[in-house]
């Protein structure tokens, strides 16, 4: 195969593990497209892969998104659809997929300036939604996520080219240590880690409940935590976390009787569409990875051109 066609971020071939170093930038553009964030916290993303900007919601947008997200997984018209997930072993919902579609203040919330600016800024363009997603963690039921990159999945499953996309989850309950937070791996976005496995057909009808492939072996999963340990995002609901496409994370089940909400909105750069998924594999369903269409996300504050 001629170098123009090797792939980069290989994984799920028939090749062992493997620990490929980034080639992408974390940060585009310097972080000039534009000025959401400082220039002490764009540095910060790029050292760790992620940042924590702590109540950028208020109580009262909070609670209103929360509700949002309670009356939408009690709703029978969207708890029916394949956007909705459910625990394994339960039919508590796990996860509602497109939220941003289904839901007029979800889509107002992936226009939001406190978010969408940070993309374009660190993403150095304008941006879609590749993915959004509420995450339940019920209290009680809510199970773990795993470690992974969901950039190997977003590469091998749904031919996202490059590490230009971001993902931003926006805490709707308090995230403390008894209810499953988020973990991140610091620095783990400058290595992508290859996976072992061939990937099955329709494999997110399983892997959205409990990802087996595309899954990290442990002895790198060791070398990634031993290098820059473990960060559990725990904060007060309406506080924000964005984190690399390539940031190793996970979270851990909830046997607390405290839910773990929290909306994900996983901006894209336009610069960086997805093509078609490797290996053959057939694209995964819209609600899962946009393709309709790669239009940019209009602000909300945007000023309206003649
Ligand atoms: O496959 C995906 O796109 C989803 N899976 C996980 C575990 N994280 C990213 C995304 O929600
Ligand atoms: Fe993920």
């Amino acid at each position: 195969m001629n170098i123009l066609m090797k792939d980069l971020y290989a994984s799920r071939t028939d090749r062992t593990s493997a620990i490929i170093a980034r080639r992408d930038p974390v940060v585009y553009g310097g972080g000039a497209y534009a000025d959401a964030l400082a220039s002490a916290q764009v540095a910060s993303y790029e050292r760790d892969g992620f940042l924590m900007l702590e109540d950028v919601f208020s109580e009262d947008e909070v609670q209103g998104l929360l509700d949002e997200v309670k009356r939408m997984s009690a709703d029978p018209s969207i708890t029916n659809l394949e956007e909705a997930i459910t625990e394994p072993g339960s039919d508590a919902v796990r996860s509602i997929f497109r939220v941003h579609q289904l839901s007029q203040m979800m889509d107002k919330l992936a226009r939001d300036p406190r978010l969408i600016h940070v993309a374009r800024q660190l993403l150095g363009s304008e941006v879609y939604m590749h993915q959004s997603r509420a995450n339940m963690k019920p209290g009680f039921k809510g199970k773990e996520f795993y470690w992974h990159s969901d950039f190997e999945t977003w590469h091998v499953e749904d031919g996202m080219p490059g590490m230009r996309a971001l993902s931003c989850s926006v805490l709707l309950t308090d995230n403390n240590a008894c209810n499953g937070p988020l973990m991140l791996l610091p620095g783990s976005h400058q290595q992508f880690i290859s996976c072992q496995g061939v990937t099955p057909d329709n494999h997110y009808k399983k892997s959205l409940k409990k990802q087996e492939y595309g899954v990290p072996d442990t002895l790198s999963l060791q070398l990634l935590a031993e290098q820059g340990g473990i960060q559990a995002m725990t904060a007060r609901a309406g506080s924000v976390v964005f984190f690399d496409c390539n940031t190793m994370h996970g979270s851990n089940g909830n046997i607390s009787p405290w839910p773990r909400a929290n909306v994900f909105m996983v901006y894209n750069s336009v610069e960086n569409t997805l093509e078609p998924p490797k290996y053959g594999l057939a694209p995964r369903p819209e609600h899962i990875a946009t393709r309709k269409s790669f239009d940019p996300l209009v602000p909300l504050d945007a000023t309206v051109t003649a």
